[in-house]
C-alpha cells in the first residue's frame, strides 16, 4: 500500500530530535508532547453531539496528542466565542494537553477559505490549533489561509472591548485591524397618529476596539477546576498550523502521485505555516523535510487476535491498516483513530491500547 521510497533521515530520527528541527513552532510542542506523553495518537472525535464530544475528550484525553473534530457533524455545537464548545474544548486540551485538530478540509478559493477559517458562527481559527485543507483549488489555497493565521496571530493578545454611546457621534479613530468597528444599532422610532414610523429621535452607538491584553485571550476558564493545566510542558504557542490533505485513506480516491508531489511543493513553500500533511506514508524526501504526518484509516483487530486478525474496510469505502503498518512501514507519524475507539465498549481502555501499540510500532521504527 505505501511506494517503495527511499528511506529519509526523519523515520529513524526520535520525535525530540525532531523536534529540534522542526520549521513550525507548533511542530515543535507537539513532537515533544509526544515524547513526554508516549503517545503518537490522535482520536477522531467523529459522536453526533458537542456533549458527547466534551465527554469523550475528557475521557480519552490522557491517552491522545491531538483530539481531530468535525465540528459540522455535531448537533448542539455552542458557538459562543468565551463560553462555547470551540472555548471548553480549549479547557479540555490545555487539562489534558492535546492539541485540537479541526478536519475541515478547506478546498475553494483563496478568498473563501479565509472566511471559512476566520469567520462565520464558529471562528475555527479561534479553537483548533490546526486545519486542514483540500489542494484541489490550487497552491492559493494555502497562502490565503497563511494570510489568515498570520493576521488573526497578529492580534491574538488583543480583546475586544465594546461601548455604547447614545445620541452622538464618538470619535473613531481607524488603525486598520487594531482599529475601532462602528455600527449604528437601532434606536427608538417616533410613531405617527396613525402608528407608521416616524423620524429618528437618537441614535445608539455600538463601538468595539481591540485592547491589549496580558492573559492569552483564548481557552477561557470555563469551568470551576478548569485552572487545572497539563504538568511538564508549557501552553502550547499561539501559531496556527495548517495540515495538507495529500494522500487518503479511500478506495478509488483521485488523488494520485502527481497530485501528492505538488502539496509536497506547496508544503515546501510555506514551511511557516504548514507542518505536514494528512497522508498515507511518510512524504519526506528532500534532506531538508522535516514535515509531519498524519494517518486516517487506522484499526486495530479485536484485542487478543492482533497476531493473526486482520481488519476489513466499512463498507463505505474505508480502508484500515494496523498501527505496525502505518507507522513501522509506511513511516507515517501519528495514527487517527475514529471508531476503533469510540464504538468501542470501554472507549478509555481502547484508546490505551490504540496508544501502546502506535508508540510500540514507532519505537521499533527508529531502532530498527
Ligand atoms: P474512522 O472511524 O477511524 O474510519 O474515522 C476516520 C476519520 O478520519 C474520519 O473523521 C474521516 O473523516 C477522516 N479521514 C479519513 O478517514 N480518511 C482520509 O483520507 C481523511 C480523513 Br483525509
Amino acid at each position: 500500500m505505501c511506494a517503495d521510497r527511499p528511506k529519509h533521515p526523519t523515520l529513524k530520527a526520535t520525535f525530540a530530535e525532531r523536534a529540534k528541527s522542526a520549521s513550525h513552532p507548533l511542530t515543535n510542542y507537539l513532537m515533544r508532547l509526544m515524547e513526554l506523553k508516549q503517545s503518537n495518537l490522535c482520536l477522531s472525535a467523529d459522536v453526533t453531539s458537542a456533549r458527547e464530544l466534551l465527554h469523550m475528550a475528557d475521557k480519552v484525553g490522557p491517552s491522545i496528542v491531538i483530539l481531530k473534530t468535525h465540528y459540522d457533524i455535531l448537533a448542539g455545537w455552542d458557538y459562543n466565542p468565551q463560553t462555547g464548545t470551540g472555548a471548553k474544548l480549549q479547557s479540555l486540551a490545555r487539562k489534558h494537553g492535546f492539541l485540537i485538530f479541526e478536519d475541515r478540509k478547506f478546498g475553494d478559493i483563496g478568498h473563501t477559505v479565509q472566511m471559512q477559517y476566520t469567520a462565520g458562527s464558529a471562528r475555527v481559527i479561534d479553537w483548533a490549533h490546526i486545519v486542514n485543507v483540500n489542494m484541489v483549488p490550487g497552491k492559493a489555497a494555502v497562502q490565503a489561509l497563511a494570510e489568515a493565521a498570520a493576521k488573526w496571530r497578529s492580534r491574538v493578545n488583543y480583546e475586544v472591548k465594546t461601548s455604547v454611546s447614545e445620541n452622538g457621534a464618538e470619535e473613531n479613530e481607524d488603525n486598520g485591524h487594531l482599529g475601532t468597528r462602528e455600527m449604528p444599532a437601532p434606536g427608538p422610532y417616533q410613531r405617527d397618529n396613525d402608528g407608521r414610523k416616524g423620524s429618528i429621535v437618537s441614535i445608539t452607538t455600538v463601538t468595539q476596539s481591540f485592547e491589549p491584553v496580558d492573559s492569552p485571550r483564548f481557552g477561557s476558564r470555563i469551568d470551576e477546576g478548569d485552572e487545572l493545566v497539563y504538568a511538564g510542558i508549557e501552553e502550547p504557542p499561539y501559531e496556527r498550523g495548517l495540515l495538507i490533505l495529500a494522500q487518503m485513506s479511500s478506495t478509488g480516491n483521485f488523488m494520485n502521485e502527481e497530485y501528492t508531489q505538488a502539496c509536497v511543493e506547496a508544503a515546501r513553500e510555506h514551511k511557516d505555516f504548514v507542518m505536514g500533511f494528512v497522508s498515507q506514508e511518510s512524504l519526506n524526501s528532500a534532506p531538508t523535510d522535516s514535515f509531519i504526518h498524519m494517518t486516517p484509516g487506522c484499526q486495530l483487530p479485536p484485542d487478543g487476535e492482533e497476531e493473526n486478525g486482520t481488519v476489513e474496510g466499512d463498507g463505505l469505502g474505508q480502508n484500515y491498516n494496523t498501527p505496525a503498518k502505518l507507522v513501522g512501514l509506511c513511516g507515517t507519524d501519528v495514527i487517527i483513530v475514529g471508531r476503533g475507539i469510540i464504538k468501542a465498549g470501554d472507549p478509555q481502555a481502547e484508546a490505551a491500547r490504540y496508544r501502546d501499540r502506535a508508540w510500540a510500532a514507532y519505537q521499533k521504527r527508529i531502532s530498527q
